[in-house]
C-alpha cells in the first residue's frame, strides 16, 4: 500500500499539488485540498486555460466549467460561469446548498453573486490580443498540448483515505458561444468513488463525454484494473470510437483506494504532477501513439 496523503494533477500544476499536499500532510480533508488546490490555478494569470486569465470563446466570452465531487458521492457543477475567478468553489457551493448537482450560466452567475463571490473581469489583455489575432483567420484547430498545461483536474487521498476530486477549465479556446466541455460533467470530466478510486480528464471534451471517460476509468479500476490500465483502456476506447484521433489529444489520470496512481494520453507529451512524503514531482505519462 502507498503511503497517504496523496495529491495529482493533470499537466505540470505543480504549484496545484503542493498547495493541496501541503494541506493534506496537515490533516486537511480531501475535499477541502482538492477545492483550494486548484484554485491556485484558477487565479494564476499566466495559464490561459483554467479560471481568471483564461482564453475566450470566439465571441471574446471568457465561460468557465468546473465541478467537485465528495467521497461521499455528493457532487457539485457549474457550466458557462462568467466573471467570477473560482468556479470551483462555487460548484461546492452547488453541491452543499442546493438541492441540484449543475447550475448553468445566468444562473450559476446569480446564485455565485448571491453567495458573496465577486464579479470581475477575467479577460486579460494577452489573452484578448491573442484573441483578436485568431480572429483575423478564425481557423479552429485545438492545439495538442497547449502549452503542456491545461485544464487542471485534481484527485486527493487523504491521511483517513478518503478520496476526493476537482476539475476547472476554460475549456477550448475560441469554442463556439455557449459551448460546453466534459470537464464539468460529471463521470465525464471528474469521477471519484470512495470504494475503489478516482479519475480525470483533460483533453477535447467532445471525444471524452462520448465515452463517459472518467466513469469508464473508475469502473474499469472496480473490475480490477490498476489506475494505470484502467487508463489505458479508456484511451484505447476514444481511439477506437473516432477515427481522427490523431488529430486531438485526451489524456486521464486515475488514482484507486491504495494510493497507486496512473495516467495515460492519446499523444505524446502528457503528464501529471504528484505530491506525496512531501515529495512533488511531475511523472511522465504513457501515451497510445
Ligand atoms: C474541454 N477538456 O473543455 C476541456 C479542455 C481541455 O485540452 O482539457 N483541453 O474540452
Amino acid at each position: 500500500k502507498s503511503s497517504l496523503p496523496i495529491a495529482i494533477a493533470t499537466w505540470n500544476f505543480h504549484e496545484a499539488t503542493l498547495r493541496a499536499g501541503e494541506l493534506l500532510d496537515k490533516g486537511t480533508s480531501a475535499l477541502d485540498a482538492v477545492e483550494q488546490g486548484v484554485m491556485v490555478e484558477e487565479s494564476n494569470l499566466k495559464n490561459t486555460t483554467v479560471g481568471n486569465g483564461g482564453a475566450p470563446d470566439r465571441d471574446g466570452n471568457v465561460t468557465l466549467d468546473a465541478c467537485i465531487m465528495a467521497p461521499n458521492g455528493n457532487a457539485g457543477s457549474v457550466v458557462y460561469l462568467k466573471n467570477i475567478e473560482h468556479p470551483v468553489a462555487v460548484a461546492r457551493k452547488v453541491m452543499e446548498d442546493t438541492p441540484h448537482v449543475m447550475l448553468a450560466g445566468e444562473g450559476a452567475l446569480q446564485f455565485a453573486l448571491q453567495n458573496g463571490f465577486k464579479k470581475q473581469n477575467l479577460l486579460t489583455e494577452e489573452s484578448e490580443k491573442a484573441w483578436k489575432e485568431w480572429l483575423k483567420e478564425k481557423k479552429y484547430k485545438p492545439i495538442i498540448n497547449i502549452e503542456n498545461h491545461d485544464t487542471i483536474g485534481m484527485l486527493c487521498i487523504d491521511k483517513d483515505g478518503d478520496i476526493a476530486g476537482a476539475c476547472t477549465t476554460s475549456g477550448l479556446a475560441y469554442k463556439m458561444n455557449g459551448r460546453v466541455g466534459d470537464s464539468p460533467i460529471i463521470g465525464s470530466g471528474l469521477y471519484v468513488d470512495n470504494e475503489v478510486g478516482a479519475a480525470a480528464a483533460t483533453g477535447m471534451g467532445e471525444a471524452i463525454m462520448k465515452s463517459v471517460g472518467s466513469f469508464l476509468v473508475v469502473e474499469l479500476m472496480r473490475n480490477g484494473r490498476s489506475p494505470q490500465e484502467a487508463c489505458k483502456e479508456a484511451i484505447e476506447r476514444i481511439v477506437k470510437r473516432n477515427d481522427n484521433y490523431n488529430d486531438f489529444q485526451a489524456c486521464f489520470i486515475a488514482i484507486n483506494k491504495d494510493g497507486e496512481v496512473g495516467g495515460y494520453s492519446i499523444h505524446d507529451g502528457f503528464s501529471y504532477a504528484k505530491y506525496q512524503d512531501s515529495k512533488n514531482e511531475n511523472v511522465k505519462c504513457k501515451s497510445y501513439l
